[in-house]
């Protein structure tokens, strides 16, 4: 008895679960409130990691497919392109931000109802999945400090 108790609690305090997570930090996530399920939903946040790292997929139980998307202006046009991967040199911030890099949630299952809380799961190259809440802010927010409604 006293053995099992002990082998919980050598279990419970091991590092090892949680390392995986404390190499990156995952900094003010949000989500921008949609007018409409049948219109895409926006996410951002920054990403800090001490290590070289990738940001390889994201998935979301609300959404059928989250993609990783910048935006590039030309001749004042806004344009949307793809990514497949996210670079995140060490010790940078990354900053996904309205008008910049941000990640783009395909087939919402149903609204962004400002308000609600999102599971988001990001998946590292090196390390591995972190699962975030991301709040859903107003249809006219700018961020989580500076909301505009
Ligand atoms: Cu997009």
């Amino acid at each position: 008895m006293r053995t099992a108790l002990l082998i919980v609690a050598v279990l419970t305090l091991s590092p090892f679960s949680a390392m995986a997570e404390e190499t990156v930090r995952i900094i003010e996530p949000w989500a921008r409130a949609s007018v409409l399920a049948s219109r895409p939903g926006a996410a951002y946040l920054t990403i800090e990691s001490a290590r070289d790292d990738r940001l390889l997929s994201v998935e979301s139980p609300v959404a059928d497919r989250v993609m990783i998307h910048a935006t590039e202006n030309n001749d004042d046009v806004n344009r949307m392109v793809h990514f497949d991967a996210l670079d995140l040199p060490a010790g940078k911030s990354v900053v996904l931000a309205p008008g910049g890099t941000h990640l783009m949630l395909m087939g919402l299952k149903e609204r962004l109802i400002e308000g609600a809380r999102v599971p988001v799961t990001l998946r590292f190259e090196r390390a591995g999945e972190v699962t975030i809440t991301v709040p859903v802010l107003g249809i006219g927010a700018r961020g989580p400090t500076e909301d505009i409604q």
